[in-house]
């Protein structure tokens, strides 16, 4: 979704700025905006719809120069995607803001700012925040003091970086429920709302904190948390790879993040999976003591980190004897729930980020959850912060909008998860031995799964032509249907649904047609005989199938099936493996469709409003 870079040094910062928002670009935008205070102490501003090249090439056109800048990619909420709507706003010509979140009461605001006499120039809420300041401005010559102020009165989430063309020597900025992340560099500093935005400048970094207000000058900043107090916050050198931003060769990041799944599922457990299991504290220092307790697992997530923790539930049911619900975030956080007797809330999520499903974490906490872990692939985000336990997944930065990587390691961590929680539970040693011995081979099987890209590459032309799809599995595959089916909607367009294949006469059966082809993942589980009679179901009624099964399920490709056959594989791990033909599919529908594999649209990568 939106992102924010803000940069004050001794040199032009402009190419700064944009370097930074091509580095966002993957979090989803429609328009985009530069200003900065030029040398005459005035502020400057470019702004245009559509992609950040565009600004870029505005820019080179009509280039503008200062030393204290902000810039923005915006994805709409309040307001169309026009130029005016775009950020930076400005209040007058003295203030200018760029802004993620939402301003929840706006409309009230804007009332009352334009009885003081401001005028509107945008549909937007954070028109607002650029008028409340300079609003707060005539009563006081500080910017720190005058956003310190108009943030009490704002309800909702916001980050939010503000210049002052009065006073220029700093930039002022807020947090609150949108993260943000000081760079800190040699006599300059920098503001992002994603510390990637800012690697090719710094990698030291300080997170602020929910409340916080910080004045940042080009050698100095201070952090006031929400009681006005000055605090410190500590500074973290970045882990994230340099090149974290590079497609390596590969012509979108999401081929180069799938073909990137054997090594950072590889990272993921390696020091963490030995020969006999996991020990418990790599779910963090408290995590012997908490776990131990745990006799109920409430998992609760987004999307494709959804996905991952319905795969979860089958695993810590049948293997580590505890109980466990899967909800979604958002449907969470809005109804009644019962907290079971010692039960953890584990939340997971690629980006750390998501508001729902932060504000689940929190909610959990008010109503009395035993302990709280977040599975989670960026370091210093928001779930990590806030969460009793969490475990990191080393995928390494993940730039393509559809999950992928972050998808499979999540569920490496899972895995783990219940064979810790299995130790104290009863765990019977040949599932244990069974486990660490499948997650042990995991990597080499995923690599071999890879080399079947140029079969799923033909088998992709047959999809490209189709409007709807769709994908059935049973037991623990049943939710990598359902995940294989949302990576084909994202970047393919086509209508997708996912069934337990058991539900098919329930309904979806009507739908079928020689139209309508049906993906089947069958690895050889004890549910395949199940799943061969819901074949036969759809192939009596006509219907195309493309079946990925072990090669010992004993499928043979006819007029009606195309088979693609895995590896062998222990049933434990198939829903990982099973993950990537799906992920392949979709990318080469998506290729051959022509749609916008890494920015699909409509579509953010951190989810940070609700
Ligand atoms: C959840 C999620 C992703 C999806 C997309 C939008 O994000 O639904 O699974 O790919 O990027 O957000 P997260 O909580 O896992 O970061």
């Amino acid at each position: 979704m939106c992102g924010i870079v803000g940069a004050i040094a001794e040199r032009n910062v402009v190419s700064i700025l944009l370097e930074g928002l091509k580095r966002l670009e993957y979090r989803g935008y429609d328009s985009a905006g530069v200003a900065v205070l030029d040398a005459q102490g005035q502020l400057q501003r470019v702004r245009r719809t559509g992609k950040v090249q565009e600004l870029a090439d505005a820019l080179a056109d009509n280039p503008i120069k200062g030393s204290t800048g902000i810039a923005h990619t915006r994805w709409a909420t309040h307001g169309g995607v026009t130029e005016a709507n775009a950020h930076p706003h400005f209040s007058t010509a003295r203030v200018a803001v760029v802004h993620n979140g939402i301003i929840e009461n706006y409309q009230s605001l804007r009332e009352q700012l334009r009885a003081e006499g401001f005028h509107f120039s945008s549909d937007t809420d954070t028109e607002t925040i650029a008028h409340q300041v300079e609003l707060e401005l005539k009563s006081t010559d500080s910017l720190l003091t005058a956003v310190q102020r108009a943030v009490k009165k704002f309800h909702g989430a916001y980050g939010t970086v503000v210049i002052d063309q009065q006073n220029p020597d700093s930039m002022v900025v807020a947090r609150s429920g949108s993260p943000l992340v000081i760079g800190l560099g040699i006599d300059e500093n920098f503001i992002a709302s994603d510390q990637l935005a800012l690697l090719p400048v710094t990698r030291r970094f300080i997170f602020l904190e929910e409340g916080d207000v910080a004045r940042i000058s080009r050698t100095e900043v201070h952090i006031f948390d929400q009681d006005g107090n000055e605090v410190l916050r500590p500074v973290h050198d970045s882990e994230i790879e340099h090149d974290a931003g590079d497609k390596g060769g590969y012509r979108h990041y999401m081929l180069k993040e799938i073909h990137e799944q054997p090594t950072v599922v590889r990272n993921t457990l390696q020091d963490r999976l030995t020969q006999s299991g996991v020990d418990p504290r790599i779910f963090g220092a408290l995590a012997p003591d908490l776990l131990a307790k745990v006799k109920h697992v409430q998992i609760i997530a987004c999307g494709t980190s959804y996905h991952s923790g319905m795969t979860a539930r089958y695993w810590l049911e049948q293997y580590a004897n505890v109980s466990c619900n899967v909800e979604i975030a958002s449907e969470f956080r809005y109804r009644k729930s019962f907290v079971h007797p010692n039960s953890l809330l584990v939340t997971i999520s690629q980006s750390g980020e998501t508001a729902d499903t932060l504000a689940a974490l929190r909610l959990g906490k008010e109503l009395g959850y035993m302990a709280s872990l977040t599975i989670c692939n960026v370091p210093g985000s928001s779930l990590v912060r806030e969460s009793d336990l969490a475990f990191m997944t080393l995928a390494g930065a993940e730039i393509g909008v559809a999950s992928t990587k972050a998808f499979t390691t999540q569920l490496t961590g899972l895995l783990m998860l219940t064979l810790a929680l299995g130790q104290f539970n009863g765990m019977a040693d040949n599932d244990q031995q069974k486990i660490v011995g499948a997650l042990h081979s995991l990597p080499a099987k995923l690599e071999e799964t890879l080399a079947l890209t140029g079969n799923i590459e033909k088998l992709a032309e047959e999809f490209a032509d189709k409007h709807h799809s769709l994908f059935l599995g049973r037991g623990d595959q049943y939710p990598i249907a359902m995940e294989g089916a949302l990576k084909l909607k994202e970047i393919s367009y086509i209508h997708a649904e996912a069934y337990a294949s058991g539900e098919l006469k329930h309904g979806p059966l009507a739908l079928i047609d020689d139209e309508m082809p049906v993906i089947v993942v069958a690895p050889n589980n004890e549910l395949l005989e199940k799943l061969k009679s819901n074949v036969e179901e759809v192939r009596a009624r006509g219907g195309i199938m493309y079946v990925f099964a072990d090669k010992d399920a004993r499928f043979e490709s006819d007029a009606t099936m195309r088979v693609i056959n895995l590896p062998h594989v222990d049933s434990v791990i198939a829903p990982i493996v099973y993950t990537l033909p799906l992920q392949l599919l979709s990318y080469y529908v998506a290729i051959i469709k022509g749609t916008d594999v890494d920015q699909p649209r409509n579509l953010a990568k951190s989810v940070t409003v609700e």
